[in-house]
């Protein structure tokens, strides 16, 4: 059975004698960024076989190492149609992302119009490769055994051009090699965004020159007692890098004007009063403010994001804008229509959280991020339709849907409850385009599951709560609409995931309602 998350749009199984990947298998690219993704899908799958997979250059790319190669049955051909570089820059959403694969007795074939569909393509082959030694039910131990992979026709495209997920790493700091790791494991269903939340009242993460504080000061604090950190700019860059190779691209925030206990110990004229601030190691929210009529605060913002935006390859930056407690909605609204208007200033275009929508000035196109509750529907339906009228578009985060900090209903060690606990069902139950009144199909930009890290301190916490709900919410972000999503339809192919990060050594959370043993866990 084939067995693909998040599901293609069509995948026709057919009858026939599936492709058979051998210690002799080879992969053959066409042109320079076919052979950058091939490189890629060679590395895992050696990792999973063992088996040598030479990569080789063929056909019409610019490549000087190019070879004249027949494939043969056992090889996997992968290709881009588009062209240069020029017209990939020109191609249009969803062009870029969808991709055909076909696998028979002949061989695999992956393609695409350019290389984030390729990438998409072979994220597809490698969970279609089964674990070793097995045909889908009889698990054996021989390493070198070769690999059936079904015969398939798959051709495929997302729905929404957002699929992201967000990591806290102000809460707990993550080193570089943990949000590395973190995007490998994302990439695999198809996440194309990461959202860093940067600062936060616990601590500042990112190294900014024209406010050298913010890191001397106010990274060396989070919840808790550890010691906190932040990314120099060449640890950034390197981030940056190694998600654009994965197709993923980094939407960096920093949270203003509440969350900013951090950069108020760094620097005592950013608060009303004038007094620097502790550095903080709780977990309450709300409380800290800088100080909305003072001009070094939009200095701050418009230097900070300035650098950020220099820093940022990819089109958005994050301004949060949640819960600012200690302000009147006077103030707040004040605040953002002045901030958001010096930050557009860097040329990104703006993402907030659903409270932005107060302000009445946002710049043109800003984006909003719904992360409310059912029951505030009425209250924050206004907020977040706010951005639409503004020409911007909405990114879903439903807390009782895609927050991934929320306990599972079995399992309370980690996480929060303020949005109840969240079951695999809750994670792919639901379809955002009928959630809020007003917010429909084409307002959407996307979805995106947050990981808020209080209560998280290793990656290994992070992974337990992120797999195996991700894959749920990834599914609902690309896979095709469908009226009453079941959790029936995504738990078989759910297991078997599983499965695969349990070979990868990625944690997860052996749910009940994965309704296997830990025998069918480790053999599917
Ligand atoms: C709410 S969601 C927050 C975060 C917390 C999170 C904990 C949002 C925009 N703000 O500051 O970390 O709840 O679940």
């Amino acid at each position: 059975m084939a067995s693909v998350i998040p599901q293609p749009v069509s995948l026709i199984e057919h009858a026939a004698e599936g492709f058979t990947l051998t210690p002799e298998s080879q992969l053959l690219a066409t042109g320079e960024v076919a052979a950058a993704v091939a490189a890629l899908l060679a590395d895992w799958l050696r990792a999973e076989t063992g088996f040598a997979l030479p990569l080789i250059h063929t056909g019409a790319g610019t490549g000087t190492d190019e070879q004249a190669v027949e494939a043969g049955p056992h090889d996997i051909v992968l290709a881009v149609t588009g062209g240069s570089a020029a017209s990939y820059a020109n191609m249009e959403w969803p062009e870029t992302e969808s991709y055909s694969l076909t696998t028979d007795a002949a061989g695999a074939r992956l393609n695409a119009a350019h290389p984030a569909g390729l990438f998409a393509a072979a994220q597809t082959l490698r969970q279609l490769v089964p674990a070793a030694g097995t045909t889908g039910t009889e698990p054996t131990v021989m390493p070198v055994t070769p690999r059936i992979v079904p015969c398939v026709t798959i051709n495929d495209s997302p729905r929404f051009a957002y699929r992201g997920a967000m990591l806290d790493v102000a809460r707990h700091f993550f080193p570089v090699a943990d949000v590395e790791r973190f995007i490998d494991a994302i990439a695999m269903l198809k996440i194309n965004h990461l959202h860093l939340h940067l600062s936060d009242d616990q601590g500042w993460r990112i190294q900014i020159q024209s406010w050298p504080l913010l890191t001397e000061m106010g990274s060396v604090s989070e919840t808790g007692d550890g010691a906190g950190g932040f990314y120099s700019k060449a640890d950034y860059a390197r981030l940056v890098a190694y998600a654009a190779e994965r197709f993923v691209t980094i939407v960096p925030e920093i949270d203003v004007p509440g969350h900013t206990n951090a950069a108020l110990a760094s620097y005592a004229e950013l608060s009303e009063d004038g007094v620097l601030r502790e550095p903080y190691r709780g977990i309450e929210v709300g409380f800290s403010s800088l100080a909305i009529d003072k001009d070094s605060s939009y200095r701050f913002v418009d230097e900070v994001i300035r650098e950020l935006a220099s820093m940022t390859p990819g089109p958005y930056i994050h301004l949060g804008g949640d819960e600012s407690l200690t302000l009147t909605q006077e103030q707040f609204v004040r605040f953002i229509n002045r901030a958001t208007a010096v930050a557009a200033a860097s040329g990104k275009t703006l993402v907030g959280w659903h409270e932005m929508g107060q302000a009445d000035a946002l710049p043109t196109g800003t984006i909003g991020q719904y992360w409310g509750l059912s029951k505030d529907h009425a209250k924050v339906g206004p907020q977040i339709r706010s951005f639409v009228e503004q020409g911007g578009r909405v990114i879903m985060s439903p807390a009782e849907h895609s927050y991934l900090d929320m306990h599972y209903p079995d399992e309370t060690r980690l996480g929060q409850a303020w949005a109840g606990s969240i079951s695999l069902a809750a994670s792919y139950e639901w379809d955002p385009a009928t959630l809020v009144e007003g917010i429909a199909e084409s307002q959407l930009l996307g979805v995106e599951a947050p990981v808020w890290t209080e209560t998280l301190e290793t990656l290994s916490d992070v992974e337990f709560m992120v797999f195996p709900r991700l894959a749920c919410v990834a599914e609902v972000a690309w896979s095709p609409a469908s009226g009453d999503r079941r959790f029936d339809e995504i738990a078989p192919r759910l297991a078997s995931f599983c499965a695969r990060l349990d070979r990868l050594g990625i944690n997860f959370h052996r749910s009940p309602e994965l309704a296997m043993s830990s025998t069918s866990v480790a053999s599917a």
